[in-house]
């Protein structure tokens, strides 16, 4: 039955190939956040995370760990769980793409489409990028030095790619696509990046390869196991195989029925199209309903820059829990990015966040006021019968502060929601700094427990609003207050809502501050002579990825080769570089090492876009490659197994 009162939120299933890192951290983070705020709004919440395990980029990764691939997926599935419970992460379900369950859905869904007539078998050309598994058009392709076509997205050589394949008519679903986009405003927030998607489709649909026989690693297409699932009709299936759809059992076609469609799916800007245009085409070729929202974020960069091993920039999300806390990170990720744009990590801005909104605007209001009320005998904390002057005016305060959270929470603006609360926090503090508790004690001491009364209350509502934020800090906060908070069976929006300020508190001293102030991050050993060094240097000591693109390493046979006429060192060779590139005639200085008969026949790998050089009066077009050791001893660079010639090593 579906039910106005549930609550289904899914980040993107990661890539098996690498670690959970500061960006996979953000979108989960996000999800997390909009889980824990549902709810406090008395919502059933089902929370649903996992992993992408299967395609050739997971293949490839397997066997450079030479590991068969499942053993491969299995052993990267501890380090996401273990990060995501480090950052109280509470999911309801870690979906596997490799998970029997899954496998089963996927199969149902497609045999629903076969039968549509919504699948056929046809030829697939296509140019296609390996590590981002996608097929890349030649318009959209970026063009090298020597303009090879390659990558729009990580710039790497794209391989043409033609074989037999199951496609999806996605162009059917067009006009219905469209209609749904206009009916459905909401659908892509922020609102903006609908155009995009919009003007894609408008562009015209082609129809959707959905299957491989080149990759092994992969759910058996339906009916013919010699193709493999293609990723997208594979890892996006994971939103419905995880609340039950494809089982057979009763009991899931109920969860199903409950919980799709998704009430919020989370991801990031590179993966909008997938979610926007190919995920609900399928759904509607299932006759399934759409997920009701999109909510796409920005990428999370390191000062200004994208994070990259070889910069030595990746932000380790484990290291940021053990330094400054789970609390605090999750606080700067919230506070610090806004969703619908990039933003960037510094480690030093973190510890400014954390140290003004943390430390000294929260955590003091809180050991100020605790610690004032119990030295002078104050524990026991009641509500106020008639509040006048300023407590009436921070009373109105607190009731705004609730609504202008309540409203940027529910539009995803969250940054804007916590900036506004620690408004609130200040004026709180502000209320403090006037009303001077700590004379009143002794003066007036029925104002006194007015004043106290009145933070309190301001910090209950804190403590519960930035739960979602910082569940583990917000639950210890609420405690010094004498509140064991649980949303279950408690309805703490409409008691914020209604701001009654009736209720009692039991102080309690916290043994340490509840946010410390943060100490600096130190360095790795010698970074921080790095860091000293000119931005120049370390462009001079790191390539950029592109640059790296920017060579040409091709692999070649050398069919002729012999001593260049009047010269003692350079050898004259001509080099087959297969059909698309050809013969090509490749002078080297290298005649005291190695003779004709040492070379003919040899594969070897060149360095293809160099400009062409005269020697001798003689053009050489390309460069071989060697290794020379220190003794100046020459050995030939090779590829380990014997490829066509032509191919690119990358
Ligand atoms: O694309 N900043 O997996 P993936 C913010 N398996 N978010 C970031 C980020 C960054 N720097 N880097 C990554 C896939 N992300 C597919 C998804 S879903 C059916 C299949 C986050 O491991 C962000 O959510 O490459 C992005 O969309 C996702 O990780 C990509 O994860």
């Amino acid at each position: 039955m579906p039910c106005k009162n549930k609550f289904y939120v899914t980040t993107p299933i990661y890539y098996v190939n690498a670690k959970p890192h500061i960006g996979t951290l953000y979108s989960t983070l996000i999800a997390d956040v909009i889980a824990r705020w549902n709810k406090i709004k008395g919502k059933k919440v089902f929370f649903l995370t996992g992993t992408d395990e299967h395609g050739q980029k997971i293949e490839e990764k397997a066997k450079l760990e030479n590991m068969a691939p499942q053993d491969f997926v299995d052993s990267m599935i501890p380090s996401f769980k273990s990060m995501w419970q480090r950052f109280d992460l509470d999911y309801d379900h870690f979906i596997r793409t490799t998970d029997r369950k899954h496998v089963e859905a996927v199969n149902t869904l497609l045999i629903k489409l076969i039968e549509k007539g919504d699948i056929y078998k046809s030829e697939y050309i296509g140019l296609y990028c390996v590590p981002c598994e996608t097929f890349v058009t030649a318009e959209s392709a970026h063009r090298d030095a020597a303009s090879n076509l390659m990558c729009p997205t990580c710039v790497r050589a794209l391989r043409e790619v033609s074989e037999e394949s199951y496609f999806f008519r996605l162009s059917a679903y067009e006009e219905q696509l469209l209609k749904f986009y206009d009916e459905n405003p909401n659908f892509i927030s922020p609102k903006e990046r609908i155009n995009e998607v919009v003007s894609f489709v408008k562009s015209g649909l082609k129809d959707l390869s959905i299957s491989r026989k080149t990759v092994k690693w992969g759910i058996p297409f339906p009916g013919d196991p010699e193709h493999t699932v293609y990723v997208w009709g594979d890892a996006l299936t994971n939103y419905i195989s995880a609340v039950g759809y494809g089982d057979g059992a009763a009991s899931d076609k109920i969860s199903f029925d409950y919980w799709w469609p998704a009430d919020v799916q989370v991801m990031a800007k590179d993966i909008v199209r997938f979610h926007a245009v190919y995920w609900p085409a399928f759904l509607m070729a299932a006759d399934l309903p759409l997920p009701k929202q999109l909510l796409v974020h920005g990428y999370i960069m390191f000062e200004d820059s994208k994070m990259s091993k070889s910069k030595g920039n990746v932000v380790d999300p484990a290291l940021l829990a053990e330094h400054y806390g789970v609390d605090q990170t999750r606080y700067y990720l919230m506070r610090h990015m806004a969703v619908n744009q990039d933003g960037s990590f510094s480690y030093d801005q973190m510890e400014k966040q954390v140290e003004a909104d943390l430390a000294n605007n929260l955590g003091n209001l809180l050991s100020r006021i605790v610690s004032l009320a119990i030295a002078n005998g104050l524990t026991h904390v009641s509500p106020v019968e008639q509040l006048e002057g300023k407590t009436a005016l921070l009373k109105d305060k607190c009731e705004e502060a609730f609504r202008a959270y309540w409203d940027e929470m529910n539009h995803h603006h969250y940054h804007v929601a916590i900036a506004n609360l620690w408004t609130f926090i200040s004026e709180v503090n502000a209320y403090v700094h006037a009303q001077q508790p700590w004379k009143l004690a002794k003066e007036n001491p029925e104002l006194f427990a007015e004043v106290v009364s009145a933070v309190c209350h301001s910090l209950y509502a804190i403590g519960v609003l930035a739960w979602p934020i910082m569940p583990k800090k917000m639950e210890e906060l609420l405690s010094c207050l004498g509140v064991a908070f649980d949303y279950r069976g408690h309805h703490y929006m409409d008691e914020l809502r209604a701001n009654k300020w009736n209720m009692t508190f039991n102080l309690k001293k916290n043994e340490t501050p509840l946010f410390p102030r943060p100490e600096p991050m130190p360095m790795a050993p010698g970074q921080q002579e790095l860091e000293k060094q000119s931005e120049d240097k370390l462009v001079e000591e790191y390539i950029s990825i592109e640059d790296f693109a920017k060579v040409e390493l091709i692999v070649g046979t050398i069919i002729e080769c012999e001593p260049m006429p009047k010269s003692d060192k350079l050898l004259r060779m001509q080099v087959d570089f297969g059909n698309k590139i050809g013969i090509r005639q490749v002078l080297s200085g290298i005649a005291q090492h190695f003779g004709p008969k040492d070379l003919i026949g040899k594969q070897g790998v060149y360095v293809g876009n160099l400009a062409p050089r005269k020697m001798m009066g003689t053009t050489s077009q390309g460069m071989m490659l060697f290794a020379e050791d220190e003794s100046g001893v020459l050995a030939m660079a090779m590829v380990a197994g014997k490829v066509a010639n032509g191919t690119r090593l990358r």
